[in-house]
């Protein structure tokens, strides 16, 4: 197993207007908090902090159909981290976002794809954020940021205002979710319809992670290697686990299981760029349960970097010899 010898780029992305919980801006300095660059350092990552990008709210941003909400304001956020995106990872770094909201994937994996094409993506969520603009009931974009990227659905994705810099950049092919557990009809509908792979905490229950990991790797990179985008909603994990979020579902990942997702994936040495969403500390019942949903996430992104649950260190090569 391979040591993060890479350098790492840390982007803050406090932005929330994907959805309706206040709080989930917070998310970057609640991460930075718990600790993350330090844990990077400590494992040999070359950490290049960006800082937080500043977003602006687009004034008059009215309802897209009278249901998408702040379609300008979200579409510029994406499109200006979108940009901080393919430069970081132009400059040769991995790129790690700290959400915000997971709307945000739709300027990361924009930006990524702008870098380098043959990317594919690894969602893990309880959700699917696959709703159109014309689906969605709740009206938040952090419940359709995958509708805008699919090339396969997009005669039933309408322009919408903000959005006409986005160009559709994955495959059906190219993408598996896991941890699924709460999808809307239409959006079910469309996993089906587009054959998209899912494995949902269902599927986790009857062939365990081990197998998923294997399979989903089977898909993505059996027949070339390729750059790994992986997405990670904090609410995956189950609501003990990650209780400072928007939308806590029940039955969701165990710790073992999100942990070894990620060694999984830092093992294929393909792994490109990472967001970690919608960790929001103004949630939580506790200020314990805000810092075990902080320090779940930094785990998460240092076992993507290389942290092992094993000694890290390999600097030992002749035990002492009593005299
Ligand atoms: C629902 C919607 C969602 C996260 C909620 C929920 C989507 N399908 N995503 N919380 N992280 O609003 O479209
Ligand atoms: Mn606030
Ligand atoms: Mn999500
Ligand atoms: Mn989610």
């Amino acid at each position: 197993r391979k040591k993060c010898t890479r350098s790492v780029a840390v982007i803050g992305a406090p932005f929330s207007k994907g959805q309706k919980c206040q709080g989930v801006e917070h998310g970057p300095p609640a991460i930075r908090n718990a600790g993350l660059i330090k844990r990077l350092s400590s494992i040999g990552c070359n950490v290049y902090d960006v800082g937080d990008l500043h977003f602006a709210q687009v004034p008059n941003d009215k309802l897209y159909n009278n249901t998408v909400k702040y379609p300008r304001t979200v579409g510029l956020a994406c499109q200006v981290l979108a940009d901080e995106v393919s430069r970081v990872l132009e400059a040769g770094h991995i790129c790690v976002t700290l959400g915000g909201d997971h709307s945000l994937a739709l300027g990361t994996i924009s930006g990524h794809a702008h870098h380098c094409s043959d990317l594919c993506v690894i969602w893990v969520d309880a959700h699917a954020d696959i709703n159109t603009p014309l689906t969605t009931s709740s009206g938040n974009l952090h419940g359709q940021p995958v509708s805008f990227l699919l090339r396969e659905l997009q005669d039933k994705v309408p322009l919408i205002p903000g959005f006409s810099w986005i160009k559709p950049c994955i495959s059906s092919l190219d993408i598996v979710y896991i941890g699924l557990r709460d999808l809307d009809a239409a959006e079910q509908f469309i996993l089906k319809k587009y054959d998209i792979t899912y494995y949902s905490m269902r599927q986790i229950d009857c062939i365990g992670i081990q197998k998923v990991m294997e399979r989903s790797f089977e898909q993505l990179l059996g027949r070339r290697q390729r750059p790994i985008h992986l997405s990670f909603d904090i609410d995956a994990f189950d609501p003990s686990l990650a209780a400072a979020t928007g939308t806590p579902v029940i039955g969701g990942l165990t710790y073992r299981e999100g942990i070894y997702i990620t060694e999984e994936i830092h093992n294929t040495g393909m792994l490109s760029a990472l967001d970690l969403v919608e960790v929001n500390p103004n949630l939580g019942a506790t200020s314990y349960e805000v810092k075990a949903t902080t320090n779940l996430a930094v785990d998460v992104i240092a076992s993507s970097l290389g942290q092992t649950r094993e000694c890290t260190q390999t600097n030992i090569d002749e035990l002492p010899t009593p005299t």
